[in-house]
């Protein structure tokens, strides 16, 4: 080899050499942003696959096993039989007949003349709707006062904006040795008002709650709005349930409340409101003020949302603005069915001896599940709670899928509520049969 040819060969070694480097230091750069540390895990992601997996009876995620009306369906044909647009992209911060809708639908209900350009955004689910209003009004260091039990997704959605999550619980006040229902967890107005610092930016409520099916009493949503405006903080109010409650309780918004419209941004969901989870058109209401907050994150990240859903979506709810209090509303019939369902499983529940809490709104019912003779030593990872490692057990050994209550818990609270599981009601009569057909022959020993 001659000179040339030698000085050739280096070059390539050298060449080799620097690619072999560059592809080590990729390798061994961190290759997730620290955001995502600590939140990898998921409860839905993981009992869902589970469930399919043992093909179990799914008393688990919530979402109805039966199809929506027939006249939401309708719309939803109709908007894709209505040419060009309904299949285009539309106004990117919500199609303009859903955001006239639900301004029409809401204003009488918050008492407040919401402006459908300005006041609302339509989002890909209330779960958007959430995660944009943590990313737009927390910032780094901020502290998200949550009330426990909370819908799982709270804690990570702070986390991920650079926020903290503060944690107090709802307690049950055991009268007579026993809770009975929802409306018996109540909030320690002295103890949320401990967890104010000049650090909290925000309170997030859920009413009806999930997993416990608590509404929110005026009383009790009148605390927390003296406390928000006291230390002057947001609220965010999920009320994706806000039309299923039973038993005469009465679903109030906070943002209906003296000083409140300013201060919260409102979460709801078209998936819960008619029974089309699958739909995921959801939305966030508030002042426009706030709002516009959360319209910077969505026209940076998904910019818009499904056409046709929102055509069909803003059809229902013309409907039921017309239908209003009715019998024929769909807002009375869905809560009317879902009480008998309700009833239903806390009667089976009960005569297999687990003792439900009566939810007083919302698709779910959890149940003690202290008294359940069960053999668990085979289940799960040692550092596993108790109720995580029941529903592992019930789905693999019964083929009935539920969801541990501790995930509804910070980790330093979960220990102390991991003897509850969560049932959804909103299945179909014969779901409901064959879940209780599993209860019955596991309490005979079957
Ligand atoms: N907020 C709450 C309180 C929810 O329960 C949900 C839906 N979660 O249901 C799953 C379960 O608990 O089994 C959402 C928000 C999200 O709603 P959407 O489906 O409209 O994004």
């Amino acid at each position: 080899m001659g000179i040339t040819g030698n000085l050739a060969a280096r070059l390539t070694a050298i060449r080799q050499s620097s690619l072999r480097n560059s592809r080590q230091t990729i390798m061994s750069r961190r290759l997730q942003a620290r955001r995502t540390d600590g939140v990898d895990k998921n409860v839905w992601v993981e009992l869902t696959q589970m469930a399919a997996d043992y093909k179990a009876v799914n008393l688990g995620q919530g979402f109805p096993d039966f199809s929506p009306p027939p006249f939401i369906q309708e719309a939803f044909h109709e908007a894709l039989r209505g040419g060009p647009p309904m299949h285009q992209y539309t106004r990117a911060f919500g199609h303009p007949p859903l955001v006239k809708r639900l301004a029409q639908f809401f204003s009488r209900i918050v008492g407040h003349e919401i402006d459908p350009l300005e006041d609302i955004l339509v989002t890909v689910g209330a779960y958007q709707a959430l995660f944009y209003a943590f990313q737009a009004l927390v910032d780094e260091g901020d502290e998200v006062i949550i009330i426990e039990p909370f819908f799982d997704c709270y804690q990570p959605m702070a986390k991920m904006a650079g926020g903290k999550a503060v944690y107090v619980p709802l307690r049950p006040k055991v009268e007579g040795g026993t809770v009975l229902a929802s409306g018996d967890w109540v909030l320690s107005a002295e103890e949320l008002a401990t967890k104010f610092t000049p650090r909290t930016k925000a309170v997030v409520i859920n009413t009806p709650n999930n997993p416990l099916g608590k509404v929110y009493k005026t009383e009790e949503l009148q605390m927390i709005a003296d406390l928000c405006i006291k230390h002057d903080v947001l609220c965010i109010s999920d009320e994706v349930y806000e039309w299923l409650t039973y038993d005469g309780a009465k679903h109030v918004k906070i943002a209906s409340l003296p000083g409140m419209w300013e201060r919260t941004i409102t979460v709801g969901s078209a998936g819960k409101t008619f029974s089309a989870t699958g739909w995921k058109v959801g939305w966030a209401i508030g002042s426009g003020q706030i709002i516009k907050h959360l319209k910077t994150i969505h026209q940076n990240s998904v910019y818009h949302c499904a056409t046709a859903a929102q055509e069909a979506v803003a059809r229902g709810f013309e409907r039921e603005h017309a239908l209003f209090g009715t019998p024929e509303s769909y807002f009375q019939q869905l809560p009317a069915m879902l009480h008998q369902r309700r009833k239903k499983l806390a009667s089976c529940l009960e005569s297999v001896g687990l003792q439900p809490i009566m939810p007083e709104g919302g698709y779910f019912m959890i149940a003690d599940i202290s008294s359940a003779k069960v053999d668990l030593n085979d289940q799960g990872t040692e550092d596993e709670l108790y109720d995580s490692r029941f529903v592992k057990w019930l789905i693999k050994e019964k083929g009935l899928a539920t969801i541990p209550v501790s995930a509804f818990y910070s980790p330093e609270h979960s220990k102390e509520f991991d003897k509850y599981i969560r049932f959804c009601f909103v299945k179909e009569d014969s779901t409901l049969d064959a879940a209780e057909d599993i209860l019955r022959k596991w309490s005979h020993g079957q």
